[in-house]
């Protein structure tokens, strides 16, 4: 167990997550630092199109510059890395694709096993929030939940915690127009009993408070910190607030 223990400890938490294809080691690295700085919990690392080579480089220059938890974000077996203390152990409860249900897992799993990662079981949960679908909705090929689906989201947010997840992730997508809505996060966060990690969207300190708010127990930010790092640093702020 790794997120209730750290939530029990030190209340709502935000994760920053960086895409190893998006900037540079260094710059990565940069980034990781200033998150520490300002409060951020954990540096996720992952992206869709992150391989091997790019993930092992950025989590290896990111913990040279920084002492928090890094924890694999991986869309495929590639985005693996020795370096990292985590990886998050996921399925994509809504694909429809048995490549993000168990086919990517059983290729990294031995590799897992042999590099001695920590494994988080995570139930990942992705939500229609954008007018056109986001990478992550095309290509996990996911049966769509509409922001309005309570239901639909309640059962496979149930389904994943009976599987014996830790967690959930509600998910809109990287860039994605609008984040998950309060609602939809309040009436997840009340029906389960392990943590609820939201993320997608989420670019000003309001709607990181929004969701606080409403339940969530870790927010996750990605793109803002390639951005524009004084936001970031706000959004930080506003999760810790
Ligand atoms: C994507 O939820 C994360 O997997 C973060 O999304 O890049 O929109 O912050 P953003």
């Amino acid at each position: 167990m790794f997120i209730k223990p750290l939530v029990q400890e030190k209340g709502i938490l935000h994760f920053t997550l960086i895409d190893p294809d998006k900037q540079t080691p260094q710059k990565a690295a940069e980034v990781a630092a200033r998150a520490e700085a300002c409060g951020s919990d954990g540096i996720m690392i992952g992206g869709s199109t992150a391989g091997y080579d790019d993930t092992n480089k950025t989590t290896e220059a990111i913990k040279q510059n920084c002492t928090l938890p890094t924890i694999l974000f991986p869309s495929n077996a590639e985005g693996i890395s020795e370096q990292a203390d985590y990886i998050f152990w996921m399925m994509l409860m809504n694909s429809q694709d048995r490549r993000f249900l168990v086919g990517e897992q059983m290729k990294a799993a031995p590799y897992v096993k042999k590099l001695g990662i920590k494994t988080i079981p995570m139930g990942y949960i992705v939500v229609s929030t954008s007018a056109r679908p986001t990478t992550v909705e095309s290509v996990g090929d996911v049966d769509r939940i509409l922001p309005e689906d309570m239901d639909k989201v309640v059962a496979y947010a149930l389904t994943a915690q009976y599987y014996g997840m830790e967690c959930i992730y509600l998910e809109a997508g990287s860039g994605a127009d609008l984040p998950i809505p309060p609602k939809m996060v309040n009436v997840t966060k009340n029906i389960l009993e392990i943590p609820v990690i939201v993320g997608g969207g989420i670019r000003d300190p309001e709607a990181a408070r929004k969701t606080v708010l409403a339940g969530a127990d870790v927010v996750v930010t990605g793109t803002i910190s390639e951005k524009d790092l004084g936001m970031f640093e706000k959004i930080v702020l506003a999760v810790k607030g």
